[in-house]
């Protein structure tokens, strides 16, 4: 019967990194059946940044970004030799059991990832990243901006006029309602990372009796990210 199980040998190049991309299914469902707050819920991404820190503590990637109920996750080796369904279906799981792990509210049903794969380059690396952090920005202007309409129109007419928008007149109209996307946290305009950094230990040598420096690292997670450039990726690996 081993023969039927088609898609078994399907391999991820083993000599590439790649990106495992993870998303929430249906969490536009799930947001409104929990009544997460609107435009941005706090209590929500502190999961998915649990989520994330999970993820990184379990497979130790380079880097994780995550925005609204998505999750990217750049791995410099292949697990699992490569294999196609099992990379996937791992980590799709993995995410879904941390997120009800981590999760304070009561289910209503089981909630779930999907996920997939990306090989990369070492010179696309900084596209993609920008590509995602562009739609947290767009994601961002979106919602404030239908969150505002929502709260002077009825739904189906919030929806029409913010189609006949683009991010710039949003910007524009929010602006002008007293709305400075400005100040709004950076962490909601640019997604948020989780990766490695370096920490000075101060310690004592006793052997030559003086305070000697030692560096450790952790994981660190970072709400202030800037909008990427190739050089904040040179710096990661
Ligand atoms: N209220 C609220 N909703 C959120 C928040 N973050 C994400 N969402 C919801 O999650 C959705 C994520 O978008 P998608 O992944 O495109 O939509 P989805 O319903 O998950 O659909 P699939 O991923 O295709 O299964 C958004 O459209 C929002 O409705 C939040 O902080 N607050
Ligand atoms: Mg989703």
């Amino acid at each position: 019967m081993k023969e039927y199980e088609v898609y078994s040998d399907l391999r991820v190049p083993v000599n590439s990194k790649i990106i495992i991309r993870l998303d929430g299914r249906s969490f536009h469902s799930f947001a409104k059946k929990m009544e997460f707050e609107k435009p941005y819920d706090d209590s929500f991404c502190d999961v998915m940044v649990k989520v994330s820190k999970d993820l990184f503590e379990e497979f130790s990637p380079i880097f994780i970004y995550t925005f609204s109920d998505e999750i990217s996750i750049l791995l410099d080796k292949v697990p699992f030799n490569g294999r196609f369904e099992k990379i996937n279906s791992v980590m799709a799981s993995f995410a879904s059991s941390s997120f009800t792990l981590n999760y304070d509210g009561e289910f209503q049903k089981p909630v779930a990832f999907d996920s997939r794969i990306i090989p990369i380059n070492d010179s696309d690396i900084y596209d993609y990243f920008k590509w995602r952090q562009d739609e947290a920005w767009r994601n961002c202007v979106n919602g404030y901006g239908i969150h505002f309409l929502k709260s002077k129109y009825s739904s189906s007419e919030a929806n029409e006029r913010i189609n006949g928008l683009n991010l710039s007149d949003i910007h524009e109209l929010l602006f002008d309602n007293g709305i400075n996307l400005n100040d709004v946290d950076t962490w909601k305009k640019r997604g948020i990372g989780v990766y490695r950094k370096n920490k000075e230990v101060v310690g004592f040598n006793k052997k030559e009796s003086k305070e000697q420096i030692s560096y450790r690292t952790f994981i660190h997670v970072d709400y202030d990210l800037p909008i990427f450039s190739k050089g904040f990726f040179n710096e990661l690996f």
